[in-house]
């Protein structure tokens, strides 16, 4: 068909990939562990795909820390893996608490994710 240019295909493609904007806020963590040390000081790693978004700062001997921060990325994608790592800063060795993986949907979603060693990280995200 002559109305059905190859360009037309082309841009239609291009909108049903598009690539979406990642916000992710609002984190903060209930009942973490304490460690050997005996303090617990959580920290959070944030990541979407392949790509580090960054880490927070870390909270001192706060076993219900909050942050501040908030995290974007420009170049997510619908059902890309969001991974949230929660650490507890030591003075030789970090623990890891747990991880909190799940592929991301469009809109705004707010969750909380049972960590391996304890706790409960809550947090909220909105692609779009
Ligand atoms: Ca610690």
């Amino acid at each position: 068909m002559a109305s059905c240019s190859p360009l037309l295909l082309l841009v239609l493609c291009t909108l049903t990939v598009a690539e979406a904007q990642l916000k992710l806020f609002n984190l903060r963590a209930s009942n973490l562990p304490s460690g050997i040390l005996g303090t617990t000081d959580g920290y959070v790693k944030v990541f979407c795909g392949s790509v580090t978004l960054g880490e927070t700062s870390v909270r001192n001997n706060n076993p219900n820390p909050w942050w501040e921060e908030e995290f974007t990325h420009f170049n997510a994608r619908k059902n890309d893996v969001m991974r949230l790592e929660v650490h507890d800063s030591d003075i030789l060795f970090d623990d890891l608490l747990g991880v909190c993986q799940r592929q991301i949907k469009l809109g705004t979603h707010k969750h909380d994710c049972f960590l391996e060693k304890g706790g409960t990280l809550h947090y909220t995200y909105s692609l779009g």
